[in-house]
């Protein structure tokens, strides 16, 4: 748990004392854990263990006192507060360095940006319960209302070259793809180049921002927006024939504390292949997910729309079209439109 620097609002979080409590608490469920004794483990007094039961509960924890039985953790907000998503974290260095939580903030992207100008370690990680200037590619705005969804940046600083930073992209697409899909009986699909898609609606958008010299990078920062909890009334009318959560696709309220942590354990195992040169497994798993190639497609770059048939994806991650004249097409950017997806409303 950590104090972040800068940032709207600025970084909130409990007391290392009241997360140590909760540590003691969490590791005895459905338990009553006497005050002496909780007392005794952290060498602080019983008046300093009550006020930390109340800074707790402060902050959403639902923790009972029965007076000589002591407290007992009877529930746990749904926060993406970082003492929850590092409980039971595997990871080797995504997220252990820090995790950075707001209750509200700009973009999420920009805080971990200034955290990687200041020399912040890679793997940390920021995330919102919202966003106010939430933003996608082409300084699109993305969406983030209060917690409904993950607004979750993690600082990486690849020892990639900067020409092969745009692996990490698809890297991430596919961590989160898995994820939900580990944890969700849902068919997860990505559409080129990384919207992540359910039920034929966009419920994730993947951002990478990359500062780099010609010949070196020196961060990477990997912005992911995911859909959990809202219901469909909740979307803005603009995005709701286009966009879902997985709530709604689920049927139920979904926890996204357990997907936060799942993302960052993929993410961890995506970027560690890709760091062992595992390019050819990357792209296997982006095509098990692709919902792109053989489709008749219309691709916007700009003020440019090009219809055609996408028939694959190069080494460099650019989108083949064959137009309908038969010339071929790659497209390093663009949106993609999916023309005809059985069953599925055209995203
Ligand atoms: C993306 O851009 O899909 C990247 C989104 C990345 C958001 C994360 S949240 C954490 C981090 N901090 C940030 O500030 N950003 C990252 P793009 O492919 O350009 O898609 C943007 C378009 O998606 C918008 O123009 C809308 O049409 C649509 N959109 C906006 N909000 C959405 C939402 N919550 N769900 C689905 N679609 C949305």
């Amino acid at each position: 748990m950590q104090a972040a620097a800068g940032g709207a609002g600025g970084a909130v979080v409990f007391s290392r004392l009241a997360g140590e409590i909760l540590d003691i608490l969490r590791a005895r469920p459905g338990e009553y854990v006497s005050g002496e004794e909780i007392a005794r483990q952290m060498s602080v007094t019983r008046t300093a263990i009550w006020k930390h039961i109340r800074e707790l509960r402060e902050f959403g924890y639902g923790i009972s006192a029965g007076g000589k039985l002591g407290y007992r953790l009877d529930s746990i907000p749904d926060r993406l507060y970082p003492a929850e998503i590092q409980a039971g974290l595997t990871t080797q260095f995504i997220g252990r360095a820090g995790i950075h939580y707001y209750r509200e903030v700009g973009s999420t992207n920009e805080i971990a940006r200034e955290l990687g100008e200041q020399g912040a370690p890679a793997g940390t990680v920021v995330v919102a319960e919202a966003q106010v200037q939430g933003r996608g590619r082409l300084r699109r705005s993305w969406w983030s209302p209060p917690e409904k969804g993950i607004w979750m940046s993690v600082l990486l600083r690849p020892g990639l070259p900067p020409g092969e930073v745009f692996l990490l992209s698809f890297a991430t697409a596919v961590a989160v793809a898995r994820a939900i899909g580990s944890l969700l009986p849902l068919e997860v699909r990505i559409k080129w180049p990384n919207d992540i898609l359910v039920g034929g609606k966009k419920v994730a958008g993947i951002l990478l921002e990359i500062k780099a010299e010609l010949d070196q990078v020196h961060y990477v920062v990997a912005g992911i927006g995911l859909n959990a909890n809202q219901e469909e009334v909740d979307f803005p009318s603009e995005l709701r024939s286009r966009a879902t959560s997985l709530r709604q696709a689920f049927g139920r309220p979904v926890s996204r504390v357990h997907l936060a942590r799942e993302i960052l354990t993929s993410l961890e195992e995506e970027y560690l292949s890709l760091g062992h040169g595992g390019r050819e497994r990357l792209w296997q798993e982006w095509r098990q997910f692709d919902v792109t190639i053989g489709r008749q497609v219309e691709v916007v770059t700009g003020t440019e729309v090009y219809a055609g048939l996408a028939t694959g994806i190069t080494p460099e991650g650019k989108l083949v079209l064959k137009l309908p004249g038969g010339e071929v097409a790659e497209f390093a950017a663009g949106d993609v439109t999916l023309a005809g997806v059985r069953g599925n409303p055209a995203t």
